[in-house]
């Protein structure tokens, strides 16, 4: 999770360098604040999209505790992207580094990844969390069924949500990732490891395919897993009807 406060400041201390000596102390904070305040708010603004989308997942997995017989959910992580990481990927894009850029262009500066415990659970709670009114479904990937080349699986949902601030309602985007603890597994270990550049190209070959073998073993994992849960609940359906 970003921490807002210290990329803020970060800045602060670049522009701290450029101070004109004419000016008073609180002119140069008039100042500071005059830039820095929309940044600021902005990424309030995703953090606030964050935390009611947390809740949303929170408020579905205790429900759905109740007529089930586990938490579909295992975990909630959520990250609003750095300052840096949000002015990279707009340069990137060839896209206008501004405030209206990225609320328009950018639809994964607010993060929320859910980690289920069996892959039909993945399924069931995003169709709870679409059936809600305030959540409009903008874009799909199902990288369960349709797994990347990397051998990633995820489902992915860009969906648009209201938060109401001090000035209103405001529509956000935020990026929804549902996986299981095995795909999540094998997505942090992978995403580490793709770090390591300075690899020969034939060694990273091998290794892409030795990845991508990883995610099959652990796809069959969450198979198997789903089929042990199916065989607990059908037995126990039996010794209570008998
Ligand atoms: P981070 O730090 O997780 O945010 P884009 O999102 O625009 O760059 P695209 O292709 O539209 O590109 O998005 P996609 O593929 O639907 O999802 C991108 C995100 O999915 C990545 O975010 C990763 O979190 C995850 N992801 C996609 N492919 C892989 C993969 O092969 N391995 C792993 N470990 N994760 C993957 P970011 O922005 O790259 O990083």
């Amino acid at each position: 999770m970003i921490n807002n406060q210290s990329d803020l400041s970060i800045m602060a201390q670049d522009e701290l360098m450029q101070t004109d000596n004419s000016m008073s102390v609180d002119e140069y904070l008039a100042q500071l604040h005059a830039d820095y305040d929309p940044v600021y708010s902005m990424l309030m603004n995703y953090q606030c999209a964050v935390m009611v989308i947390e809740t949303k997942f929170n408020v579905l997995n205790n429900r759905l505790s109740i007529k089930g017989e586990h938490n579909p959910i295992e975990s909630i992580k959520s990250r609003v992207k750095s300052l840096d990481s949000i002015i990279r990927k707009l340069e990137k894009l060839h896209l206008p580094i501004a405030i209206e850029s990225v609320e328009e262009n950018l639809k994964d500066v607010a993060g929320v990844r859910v980690v289920c415990s069996f892959t039909d659970d993945i399924y069931k709670i995003e169709e709870c969390f679409l059936a809600q009114e305030d959540v409009t479904l903008i874009n799909r990937k199902d990288y369960i069924k349709n797994p990347k080349p990397s051998g990633y699986r995820s489902l992915h949902l860009i969906i648009k949500t209201p938060i109401y601030t001090e000035n209103g309602k405001k529509d956000m985007f935020v990026e929804v990732q549902l996986r299981t603890i095995a795909m999540d597994f094998w997505a942090s270990l992978e995403h580490k490891l793709r770090y390591k550049k300075n690899l020969n190209p034939q060694t990273a070959e091998e290794l892409a395919k030795e990845l991508e073998a990883c995610a099959e073993m652990s796809a069959k994992l969450d198979e198997r897993m789903l089929r042990i849960r199916d065989r607990i609940s059908e037995d126990t359906a039996a010794s209570s009807n008998p």
